[in-house]
């Protein structure tokens, strides 16, 4: 049984208390590895290494930096198979999946932040006519923590700790405990790329006991954190009392709202991803769908026709297109949903069973589910699901639509369907989300601001917004006399 071990001050260490905790395999149900149970000794461990670090590699110039970066980039896309072969196992994803979309976007956050920090610059401002002149320092904050959650698993854990090394930080990481494997494969490219040791240190185990450590430790300046709204919660009290930087990627229950005037076939097989991508284990996924009344029913049975022919199957078959939900705990919590939408007399038009998968029958595997609802406040259409289960209801207009929208405490992203320009602007300026796509979904550029507002979280990661979060900016006010 494999037992894979933190990654500290450059080299793979067992937990100090010597606990452990099973890792499952989701598709076949059985247990396959082992991670370190690490307690605060080994967070504090952690610290000290990246404490050590630091000086020199906050001094390590910006070309030296990024060449590190991009080697880091080309060693993930050089053992990409590798990478996705144990991300589909350790997750339960299809591995057409973590191939297409995980790995290449690990890499793809290594490279961008490798570059964009040589882009990175810093204000002056001369105060003209006083003799004044006044220039700001964007300076690396210290030891840095990043939590990641088990959705996106090395795909989030680079999306944080990429730009916090590259702007001059060093890290303590914790992976979620349910996905460890890909951040544990990390390590060894991490030594290869010729990381310094200690910049960024990789801690498994638990959120309350290694992640907890990590939040409340006296010196470590920020904590960048993806996980559900309860946790964020949790983290900022925590946080807070020690004036903790913060950025806070929680979670979502996002409207995709669906116009008579919309591209219907490019609507349609774009709605089918934005339901059930990662089994709908995404929190952009346009989980409330909304759509025009005019054309419900056609949409109701075209959907479903689509939905019905998606393949259910382990991970490593390539017709798979919805692989195992991620735990046990959390195939029942999905299913908890489905029963309270019936509940709540929701019609299911679709799904919601489990399934058996032949040789993989311990797998936790699921129909994906589509639900009708006539109740903007019914349970299923306020509350993060987090799985194959997305609800349909329908709207007479846009001022209805918009209103349905964003009568939810969440407010990540949006999608809306629609050829009309000026109902395109209206909705955007009035959507409550951190992310607006129209005729498109989850199209990414890296440099754009991400992340949510309401309870989806505090702040924003990508491109400057991510390297600002993690540096402190100074002003240098300077007299002279000409
Ligand atoms: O979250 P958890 P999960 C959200 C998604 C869903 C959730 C799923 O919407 O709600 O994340 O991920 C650690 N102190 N997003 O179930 O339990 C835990 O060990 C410190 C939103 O993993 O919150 C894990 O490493 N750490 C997002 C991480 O927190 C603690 C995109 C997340 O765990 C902790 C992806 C504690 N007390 C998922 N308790 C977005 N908005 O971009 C747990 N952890």
């Amino acid at each position: 049984m494999k037992k894979i071990k933190n990654y500290i001050n450059g080299s793979f260490q067992e937990p100090i208390a010597g606990d452990w905790l099973d890792n499952y395999n989701p598709s076949t149900g059985e247990i396959y590895s082992h991670i370190p149970k690490s307690t605060s000794k080994d967070v504090a461990k952690a610290y000290e290494a990246a404490k050590d670090a630091f000086v020199s590699w906050s001094n390590t110039t910006i070309e030296e930096r990024s060449k590190i970066l991009i080697r880091i980039a080309d060693l993930i896309e050089a053992n990409l198979d590798t990478l996705a072969e144990a991300e589909a196992k350790d997750n339960g994803k299809p591995l057409s999946l973590a191939k297409a979309v995980d790995i290449p976007r690990a890499s793809a956050n290594f490279r961008f932040f490798g570059n964009a920090i040589t882009q990175f610059a810093s204000e002056a401002h001369e105060s003209v006519g006083l003799n004044t002149m006044n220039f700001t320092l964007r300076s690396p904050m210290g030891v840095v923590g990043c939590i990641s959650p088990w959705n996106l698993p090395l795909y989030l854990f680079t999306w944080k700790v990429a730009p916090a090394i590259a702007a001059g930080n060093c890290v303590v990481a914790k992976p979620s405990e349910v996905t460890p494997m890909t951040a544990y494969l990390l390590g060894e490219i991490l030594s290869e790329a010729g990381l310094p040791k200690g910049v960024l240190n990789i801690v498994h185990g638990t959120g309350p006991e290694a992640g907890q450590a990590i939040v409340a430790h006296p010196n470590i300046k920020a904590i960048s954190f993806t996980g559900g709204t309860k946790t964020g919660e949790h983290i900022a009290r925590t946080a807070a009392p020690m004036f903790k930087k913060l950025s806070l990627e929680l979670g979502g229950k996002n409207p995709n709202i669906i116009f008579a005037d919309c591209e219907y076939e490019k609507m349609l097989a774009v709605t089918v991803k934005s339901s059930f991508a990662n089994q709908g284990q995404i929190c952009l996924c346009g989980s409330r769908i909304y759509v025009e009344e005019s054309i419900a029913k056609q949409f109701k049975k075209d959907f479903v026709a689509k939905v019905a022919a998606l393949y259910i199957g382990n991970p490593f078959n390539s017709k798979t297109s919805i692989g195992a939900l991620v735990s046990q705990e959390h195939l029942e919590k999905v299913e908890s949903y489905i029963e309270i939408a019936k509940d709540e007399g929701a019609k299911i038009l679709y799904g919601g069973e489990r399934v058996s998968v032949k040789g993989f029958e311990n797998g936790y595997y699921l129909q994906p589910s589509v639900i009708e609802v006539d109740d903007n406040k019914c349970r299923i259409q306020q509350e993060e699901v987090f799985g194959p289960v997305v609800t349909i209801m329908t709207f007479k207009n846009e001022e209805e639509a918009l209103q349905l929208a964003n009568d939810v405490k969440y407010g990540l992203s949006a999608t809306v369907w629609t050829n009309n320009l000026d109902r395109t602007m209206r909705l955007s300026k009035q959507l409550e989300a951190g992310i607006v796509w129209v005729n498109t979904w989850l199209n990414r550029d890296l440099r754009t601001p991400f992340g949510g507002m309401k309870d989806s979280g505090v702040g924003r990661e990508g491109g400057f917004e991510a390297l600002r979060f993690f540096t402190e900016p100074k002003n240098v006010c300077i007299s002279y006399n000409l």
